[in-house]
């Protein structure tokens, strides 16, 4: 995939594009199949709801070992769909991956993901520019209704907002606090909702505003993302960092693979 001219001042301009369709539904049958299978599976990654069990976030499907490991997700994360549309929107051939991840969130009691920027906890982490992307993949049809995710548009041009750990959900985020997001959100203009079928997808930089309200609906409502940095920008140490799942030390770059990979990869799980 080559995004052309107006998709990348697209990105400039509103810090997000938004890709109907790019997973195929039979792309999309795989990776359910590798997240059900990987539902159980007792990883140092996987973050449950406290009052279910039910994960919340499970990380590192796109390495190779691990409990979490998973050819599926691997090959999309490298393919050109993917790993080039971030290539060429970060400007630079030679990325990695900070963090991949699903986010299940469950029908009625899944929790919410407030407003935050990425890189309110990125930068924590070590990482010195905000030289990095998202690619979110949806793995069921997403609707407000059933939580999806919003995107306030331009706001990776207000740079890093400060933040404070948000610890009302099973998963401590960096946040924006209520007070500066009501200010901001009366001058920008209206979130875009990211719905739309599954195998939907949207990158969106580092320091967009998102979040994610509570799924009213009867069905889970599945998202992986892949979380890519420039290999320069790397994290330098910091005191007591964060495990390898959500910081990734594995700063190689990444190679691509061809798009028919995705599929492929399932006879090598056979
Ligand atoms: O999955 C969601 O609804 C939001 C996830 C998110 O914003 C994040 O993981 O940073």
């Amino acid at each position: 995939m080559k995004l052309t001219q107006a998709q990348m001042a697209a990105y400039e301009r509103d810090g997000f594009l938004i890709f109907p369709d790019l997973v195929s539904a039979e792309e999309v049958a795989l990776l359910r199949r590798e997240v059900e299978r990987l539902w159980n599976v007792d990883a140092e990654g996987t973050v449950r709801e406290g009052k279910t069990g039910a994960p919340k976030s499970m990380f590192r499907m796109h390495e190779d070992n691990g409990a979490t490991a998973s050819k599926p997700f691997r090959a999309l994360s490298r393919s050109p769909r993917v790993l080039g549309a971030a290539q060429q929107l970060l400007g630079d051939d030679k990325l990695y991956i900070h963090h991949s991840k699903v986010n299940v969130k469950a029908a009625i009691e899944g929790s919410v993901w407030p407003w935050h920027q990425d890189y309110g906890s990125w930068k924590l982490d070590g990482i010195e520019r905000p030289d990095m992307a998202t690619m979110l993949v949806m793995l069921d049809d997403a609707s407000e209704m059933s939580g999806c995710l919003y995107l306030l548009p331009g706001s990776h041009r207000w740079g890093r907002t400060e933040a404070y750990l948000d610890t009302s959900t099973a998963y401590r985020l960096w946040s924006v606090t209520p007070e500066d997001m009501k200010k901001r959100m009366a001058e920008s203009p209206a979130p875009v909702v990211v719905d739309g079928r599954a195998g939907t997808c949207a990158i969106f930089h580092c320091n967009l505003m998102h979040a994610s309200g509570h799924n009213l609906s009867h069905r889970d409502r599945w998202q992986a993302y892949f979380c890519f940095n420039t290999c320069v920008n790397h994290p330098h140490d910091v005191e007591n960092p964060r495990a390898d799942f959500v910081r990734s030390r594995n700063w190689k770059p990444m190679e691509l693979v061809s798009d028919a990979s995705v599929l492929a990869s399932e006879a090598a799980l056979a």
